[in-house]
């Protein structure tokens, strides 16, 4: 079976973990979203193709969901003696070792699709892992910052000012001119099942979404579209989704992302058991509807989901 996922960080790699081990011999490739990237010290960061090929290939912090096991930040603190910033952003010394092959083949020539392929040479993370575009888009959140409105990286507002201002809008800097990188029209177009796992509607799906092509393409698959919802009991699990849904008009409820998506998109999606009353509103909506348990406590409870994920893609082919 050949099963495409459009990723984020955390929630689309802890979900992938479930989905490898629910399906081991399934064909896999995430499309992975790269609007979250950020060049710091002349070194380009992929935050969630990272925490994927790490999550996947046994090199994650568990604990924190991003970044290396084992980790140590001396880089950090002799660049902080320098007074050479950011210094809200931490990077770990062994994770400054991918940064550095990334940037060198990137300055080599290498698109990231390829660059993305021979860093996963070395995790194996057992899926096809391309980014969602080789071009460069960069998600920027519009704020009201000491009564003025400013543009800020999608990075600054999350991890320096922890989401603690409201987003008056978010925008996917560059994603308009951007082209899907090579490989991400064709493995949609010979998909058997395209999962949205429990990722960030808005910055992490609705990014990729936005490289032109690819909503187009999913909704022409013809093949079962399934999503999972990241909303549990109208907030989110963890991040900033009910800020970047109030960007875009959206309400933090698993009901109103599935309205988001839309059925022109999505057939099936699922909630979890606590918003099995949101089951009715999504099902009038024209996308079927389970109420099934959503969370990623463990690889056992990711698998389960995936499983249910696929139980429902057949139910609507
Ligand atoms: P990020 O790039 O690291 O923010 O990760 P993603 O975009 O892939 O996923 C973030 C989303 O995953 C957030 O909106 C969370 O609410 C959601 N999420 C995280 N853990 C869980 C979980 O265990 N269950 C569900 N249903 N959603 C989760
Ligand atoms: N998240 C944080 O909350 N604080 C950090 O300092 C931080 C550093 C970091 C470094 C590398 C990396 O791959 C991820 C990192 N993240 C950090 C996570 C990242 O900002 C977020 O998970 C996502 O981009 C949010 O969608
Ligand atoms: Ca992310």
């Amino acid at each position: 079976m050949r099963i495409v996922v459009l990723a984020g960080g955390i929630g689309g790699a802890r979900f992938l973990r479930g989905l490898k081990r629910a399906v081991p011999d399934a064909d896999v490739t995430v499309i992975g979203n790269t609007g979250d990237d950020i060049h710091l010290f002349g070194l380009k960061v992929c935050p969630d193709l990272d925490t994927v090929m790490y999550t996947l290939g046994g090199g994650i912090d568990e604990e924190q969901g991003w970044g290396r096991s084992d980790e140590t930040f001396h880089l950090k603190e002799e660049l902080a003696a320098y007074g050479v910033g950011p210094d809200w952003f931490g990077l770990g010394d062994r994770d400054f070792a991918t940064h550095i092959v990334r940037t060198q083949m990137l300055g080599a020539g290498f698109p990231l699709s390829a660059v993305t392929e021979a860093l996963c040479d070395r995790w194996q993370p057992g899926v096809r892992l391309i980014p969602m575009t080789d071009d460069r888009v960069e998600t920027h959140v519009a704020v009201e910052l000491d009564g003025e409105r400013k543009a800020v990286h999608f990075q600054e507002y999350w991890v320096r000012l922890r989401a603690s201002v409201p987003a008056q809008a978010v925008v996917p800097v560059g994603a308009e001119q951007a082209k899907p990188a090579p490989g991400v029209l064709e493995a949609i177009g010979e998909a058997d099942v395209i999962l949205f796992p429990p990722s960030n509607p808005v910055v992490s799906v609705g990014t990729i979404l936005a490289v032109p092509g690819i909503r187009e393409a999913i909704a022409d698959a013809g093949v079962p579209v399934v999503g999972l919802s990241p909303i549990v009991g109208d907030a989110p699990v963890r991040g900033m989704a009910d800020k970047v849904l109030a960007a875009v008009g959206v309400e933090s409820t698993a009901a109103a992302v599935a309205e988001h998506y839309g059925s022109g998109l999505l057939d099936g999606w699922l909630v979890d058991t606590v918003d099995a009353a949101a089951v009715e509103r999504v099902e009038a909506a024209g996308i079927r509807c389970r109420a099934v348990p959503l969370m990623m406590t463990d690889v056992d409870a990711a698998a389960g989901m995936a499983r249910e994920a696929l139980a429902l893609a057949e139910e609507v082919r």
